[in-house]
Parts: structure tokens; sequence; C-alpha cells
């Protein structure tokens, strides 16, 4: 049970969907959580962010939002997929282009499924990273500590939350990336 704990989330999106122009699918989604038995408890502000991999796509809206539920990890990611699909969410391509992306970042300070296959996961190397898609629910999410459209909104949302594993904080993990990068996630 998550109960009490601090549920983590990320929003993407490059595509638009039924609900129209990413910022606005966002929104929607937002507003769906409640059906799902999650409560939104605080929201970042919206970025605009060049897509990752460069030129592989439109640029992004990214977000993050803090959560409150009673469900697992389990089914708080399976309530996630099922608002991805809402929005018409196709996964053609690992990393391609998506109307929306919702990704389970952290449910407190648990650790899935464990701390050596979480540390496995963070340490793939990125051709890899590109190729291996977890099967089980990795938690915290493997890559958020390299990524400045993640870490930035975070930053709105849960400054304190601490890594489990790696001990820093949401603020030390977004510092310690190059200020170029963060410089490119913008306020929309
Ligand atoms: N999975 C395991 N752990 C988790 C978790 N903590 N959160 C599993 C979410 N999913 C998790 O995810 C692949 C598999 O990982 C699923 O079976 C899930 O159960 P996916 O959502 O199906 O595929 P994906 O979204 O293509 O992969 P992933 O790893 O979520 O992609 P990313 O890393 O989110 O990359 N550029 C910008 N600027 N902004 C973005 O938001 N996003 C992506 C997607 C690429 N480039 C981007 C952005
Ligand atoms: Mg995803």
């Amino acid at each position: 049970m998550s109960s009490g704990q601090e549920i983590l989330i990320a929003l993407g999106a490059n595509l638009p969907s039924e609900a129209g122009e990413p910022a606005e699918t966002l929104r929607a989604a937002l507003a769906e959580l409640p059906g799902h038995g999650l409560s939104v408890v605080r929201v970042s502000r919206f970025y605009a962010t060049p897509c990752f991999p460069a030129g592989a796509g439109p640029d992004y809206v990214n977000a993050c939002a803090v959560l409150e539920g009673e469900d697992s990890p389990a089914r708080v990611l399976a309530a996630l997929h099922a608002v991805e699909a809402r929005f018409g969410r196709e996964r053609l391509q690992r990393w391609g282009s998506r109307s929306l992306d919702l990704d389970l970042l952290a449910v407190g300070d648990t650790v899935l499924p464990d701390a050596t296959s979480q540390a496995a996961w963070r340490a793939l190397p990125p051709e890899e990273q590109r190729l291996r898609a977890p099967e089980r629910l990795i938690l915290p999410h493997p890559r958020l500590q390299e990524r400045a459209f993640v870490l930035v909104p975070l930053c709105d949302v849960a400054p304190d939350w601490r890594h489990p594993l790696l001990g820093r904080t949401a603020r030390q993990l977004c510092e310690a990336l190059p200020v170029a990068l963060r410089a490119e996630v913008k306020p929309l």
C-alpha cells in the first residue's frame, strides 16, 4: 500500500490528442486521475522542452505532479496506462513521439523490484536504454536523475523528495545537471 506516501508522476506530450494540443492533453489527463482513485495534490508549471533524442520529433510539453492514493504502485501504473490509452497514446516506438506519456517517478522511498535491479537499470548504457524496456515496474524511474525535462518540473512540486538509493533530493539532482540542459526547459 502506498497510503500516506507521495506519488510523483511525470507527464509529457509532443503530438496532439483528442483533447487538443499537448498542454490541453496534460490538463485533461490530470482531470482524469481522480476517477482512478488518485487525487492531485500539486501540479508543476508546464514547460516546453526540446525532444530527446534531439531531432526525433516536435518539442514536448512536460510537467510533474504529486498525487495521493491508496493503491499499490503497480495499480497506480495501471491507472496511468489507462489514462494514456484514453488519450490515444500508441506505443509504436520506444522513445517515439506520443500524444501522452505518463511515467511513475516514485512512490515515497519505495524501491522496486529491489535495489540491485533498480541500480542495474539506472546503469544501463545509453544504447541499451533505447533497446530494452523493463517488463516490471522499476522505482524510482531509472532515468529521472539524468533528465532536465523531469527534474526541473519536479523541483516545482517536490524539491525535497529524496532518491532512496542516490541519497540526493530532487533539487540536488537537478542542480547536478549541466546548466545548458536545465536552460532548455522553459516555462510555457
Ligand atoms: N516501466 C517500468 N517502470 C516504470 C515506471 N517507473 N514508470 C515499464 C513508467 N513505466 C515503467 O514504458 C516502457 C515500459 O516500462 C512499460 O512496459 C512500463 O510498464 P512505456 O511508457 O511503455 O514506453 P516509453 O514511454 O516509450 O518508455 P519510457 O522509458 O517511459 O520512455 P521515456 O523514458 O519516458 O521517454 N523528450 C522530452 N523532451 N520530453 C519527454 O517527456 N519522453 C520520452 C519518452 C522521450 N523523449 C522525451 C520525452
Ligand atoms: Mg513512459
